[in-house]
């Protein structure tokens, strides 16, 4: 078996590290302990989110004890990291709302049944308490504003501003970092290339307590880039959510199934737990085989299963197979609605009508003429069947459970009504 650190580096996965020969010898001879932090300044993580937690999940196979913080206190703050503009403040509750379900998600992800190493902390826990004497004698003497202000984070703020308040975030994610060395045997912080400021902060403020000799590393995973310089993980329609409700898991699926070939092999080191034969063989296939689109399959399974389910992915896979056959009778309301989420979609009443003054009714078609034209020459179809007959009414018995019916228009056009 590979070295964790030689994994990550075959996966591309290491920005920058702060002692690579010591953190390389510290994993060789144990079982160490490492963390990753997520503030809860919103109410789901996107995949760009899940990379370094990812990777703490990486070692965790490997042997090592991987801790979730979720920053209930940082979150009051937020980190101005990567931000050109001050952060307006979320109120105590919308962050305990924001701490209840992240800590869902990542239960759901990462805690599994055989799994009794992860645990899951909050840094509220041991900051709430911190009063502005002890904080400004305990740790604010540790920090030089020197320091502070060369950090990139506040460097690239000077001109536009930024307040006491966020310039002093980057002691409370130290204080996190010496907390858990301290009482929880952490050795080592990893993190986005984004947190680089806010680690080496930390490792400077353990060095200053416990001795320049304290065994304590940082560790960053560099920015995913898209081979077309677009930003990873967007789409049209917004960020790809984790949670089903922001982005369903069919969208998820699709997605990574229509991952650029140029980019798919990155993501599969980068995403997945496939192992290195694996993926070598995927490269094989994207570079011999790129039309059959096995790398982006394997991508779109391994992914939704992981942060669905297999029940989810094989709804994604029927609705996708049903969008492409035409097949619209084989699905239920609900991959109907998970499916159609971004097409055209109009409403119609429950009441029988003709179907050419349905059309028109509806929306769909711009006259009755233009309506009987392509009912004549058979561009129409509603759930997958072809509507010939200019006579035919369109009732709610044709609906799938009552509630949607899907027209074709031409050979690839549909648009969604739901009867109401
Ligand atoms: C707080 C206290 C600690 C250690 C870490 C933190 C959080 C850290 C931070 N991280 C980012 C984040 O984004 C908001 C998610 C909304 C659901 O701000 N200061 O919380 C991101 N992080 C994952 C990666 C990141 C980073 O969660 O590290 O680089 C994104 O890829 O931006 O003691």
């Amino acid at each position: 078996m590979m070295n964790i650190i030689d994994e990550l580096a075959w996966r591309e996965a290491i920005n920058q590290q702060t002692d690579e020969e010591g953190l390389r010898k510290l994993v060789d001879e144990k079982s160490i302990s490492l963390y990753c932090g997520v503030d809860p300044t919103g109410d789901s993580m996107h995949i760009g989110h899940l990379i370094p937690f990812m990777m703490l999940k990486r070692f965790q196979l490997a042997g090592h004890k991987p801790v979730i913080l979720i920053g209930g206190a940082t979150g009051t703050i937020g980190d101005p990291s990567g931000r050109q503009s001050e952060r307006s403040l979320q109120t105590m509750e919308q962050v305990q709302a924001n701490v209840d379900a992240l800590t869902a998600q990542m239960k759901k992800l990462f805690l599994t049944d055989a799994d009794n190493q992860l645990r899951l902390v909050n840094n509220y826990d041991w900051t709430h308490q911190l009063n502005v004497i002890d904080f400004l004698r305990d740790f604010g003497k540790n920090f030089s504003i020197n320091a502070m202000l060369a950090k990139d984070v506040v460097a690239s703020r000077l001109d536009s501003g930024i307040s006491f308040t966020e310039f002093s975030y980057q002691i409370l994610q130290s204080i996190d970092f010496l907390h858990l060395y301290q009482n929880e045997d952490v050795q080592l912080q990893i993190g986005g290339s984004d947190q680089w400021g806010n680690i080496t902060s930390g490792l400077d403020l353990i060095r200053k307590k416990e001795g320049s000799e304290a065994q304590a590393f940082g560790l960053t995973i560099p920015l995913m880039l898209k081979a077309d310089g677009t930003k990873f993980g967007k789409t049209a329609g917004g960020a790809i959510w984790l949670d089903p409700k922001k982005t369903t898991p069919y969208e998820f699926y699709q997605f990574w199934a229509n991952t650029d070939d140029r980019d798919v092999i990155k993501y599969l080191k980068y995403f997945t737990f496939l192992d290195k034969a694996t993926i070598e063989a995927l490269e094989e296939k994207v570079q011999t085989e790129p039309h059959k689109r096995e790398a982006q399959i394997t991508l779109a399974e391994e992914m939704t299963r992981f942060v669905h389910s297999e029940e989810m992915l094989e709804q994604a896979k029927r609705i996708t197979a049903a969008l492409f056959s035409g097949d619209i009778k084989s699905l239920s309301a609900d991959e109907i609605e998970q499916g159609f989420k971004e097409m055209p979609t109009f409403e119609a009443s429950k009441d029988s009508k003709n179907i050419v003054d349905w059309l028109v009714d509806v929306g769909i078609e711009p006259s009755k003429r233009q309506a009987r034209e392509d009912i004549t020459s058979g561009a129409i179809s509603l759930n997958g069947d072809r509507v010939n007959e200019l006579e035919s009414e369109v009732s709610v018995d044709l609906a799938i459970e009552g509630r949607f019916i899907i027209v074709r228009k031409g050979k690839k056009k549909y648009h969604l009504v739901k009867l109401v």
